[in-house]
């Protein structure tokens, strides 16, 4: 894929707002091996009904398409796909937005049989409404007046297929689900016998190093790697920390800015461990000048489904990027975060202050107990 990345700067909106958003647009291009050849932001508040930015810039882009030989434009916002089609005939170049573009990574990235199922029915979900406006277009380019065109009666076959199939992986995603839940509770079961225990899940903006941290604080090897999506999956593993406590730590699917609300629907089943934890390691890049923005990322998306009650404590990972010793970070805490959340700096991969965040778990856990 050779991109060229279009966004819009709104309202409301900074300078840089518009810019990390199209930046990090950059990043899922390169999380499916394209080339981003070149960006262009246009100042709007309203978009155009057919063409998204305005006219006048569809022919800067047009000359930036055949001056690059992209073959690929991507826009930050959700696309019609009447604007899609308009588009792709002015530019004579594929035109996608993000969500199809975050779409194409999970579709990459799903190995499970449940994350597949969960990707395909985010894809069919966003196709679905698609189908309504492309029904009316074909039975207008038929000669259709009033009534049903040819291929408004194609759209409805499609869709009726689709239907269908979004009917069958919901049902064998509630099969995975109710599998999942018994799994859980044999698990909390067993867990309860042997004393004392907490949930933790493990949440945050993607490739912060979530993995890593699980890995780290368990043994656990899961999949992690320096790229956008790497875990798809949640995984739990449990190990007693404390002769009277043991914590049951579970990885998650990362976050980014505007996850499309297809993907956070297909995906509430496998977060459905986050739902029951006790509390959440909201773990952030240390080293990232974005750090702020995606906490608030990952908080809105945690609000989405419905978990911003959960108490968290904020993780400052790859701090080994900002000091050069283990003892330098031991006390560190964020100025920002100071008597507003617990929070710590780390390093997963080092394995630094790591005992400092169990120890942090455990008093957590025992106020909470202590309260009743
Ligand atoms: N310098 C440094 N790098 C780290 C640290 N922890 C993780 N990384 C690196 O950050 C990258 C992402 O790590 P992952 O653990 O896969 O991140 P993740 O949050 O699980 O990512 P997704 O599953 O893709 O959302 C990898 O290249 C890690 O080696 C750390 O403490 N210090
Ligand atoms: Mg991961």
């Amino acid at each position: 894929m050779r991109a060229i990345l279009v966004g819009v700067h709104k309202k409301g909106e900074t300078k840089s707002e518009a810019l990390a958003s199209i930046n990090e647009l950059a990043g899922l291009v390169e999380a499916v091996d394209g080339k981003v050849l070149g960006k262009l932001i246009q100042k709007r508040d309203v978009p155009d009904p057919s063409t998204y930015i305005g006219k006048g810039k569809v022919q800067d882009l047009n000359l930036l398409v055949q001056g690059t030989k992209a073959d690929t434009v991507v826009f930050d916002d959700p696309l019609t796909p009447s604007q899609v089609k308009e588009l792709e005939k002015r530019l004579n170049a594929r035109v996608m937005d993000r969500t199809d573009l975050v779409l194409e990574i999970f579709t990459r990235r799903a190995k499970t049989r449940e994350a597949k199922l969960q990707v395909e029915l985010a894809r069919l979900q966003h196709e679905l409404p698609r189908l309504y406006g492309r029904g009316k277009a074909l039975s207008r380019q038929a000669g259709g007046i009033g009534g049903r065109g040819p291929g408004e009666q194609e759209a409805e076959i499609r869709r009726r297929i689709l239907k269908k199939r979004i009917h069958k992986i919901k049902e064998e995603l509630e099969e995975i689900k109710k599998r999942r839940r018994e799994q859980r509770k044999r698990r909390i079961k067993e867990v309860s016998k042997e004393g004392n225990f907490v949930r933790v899940a493990i949440v945050g903006y993607t490739n912060v190093g979530k993995s890593t941290l699980m890995k780290a604080l368990t043994g656990r090897d899961v999949f992690k790697k320096d790229m956008l999506f790497a875990t798809l999956d949640t995984t739990t593993s449990s190990r007693f920390v404390y002769p009277d406590l043991k914590i049951l730590f579970t990885d998650t699917v990362g976050f980014i800015n505007k996850l499309p609300t297809e993907l956070i629907e297909a995906f509430k089943a496998t977060l459905e461990e986050v739902q029951e934890a006790d509390l959440i390691l909201h773990v952030v890049d240390a080293s990232d000048p974005k750090w702020l923005e995606k906490i608030e990322t990952v908080n809105g998306i945690l609000k989405k489904l419905d978990l911003e009650g959960v108490r968290q404590i904020l993780v400052f990972n790859k701090v080994d990027r900002l000091v050069s010793s283990p003892e330098e970070a031991e006390h560190l805490e964020h100025p920002m975060m100071v008597g507003k959340v617990p929070n710590l700096f780390v390093s997963a991969e080092r394995k630094w202050n790591l005992d400092r965040l169990l120890e942090m778990i455990r008093d957590l856990h025992l106020s909470e107990k202590e309260k009743g």
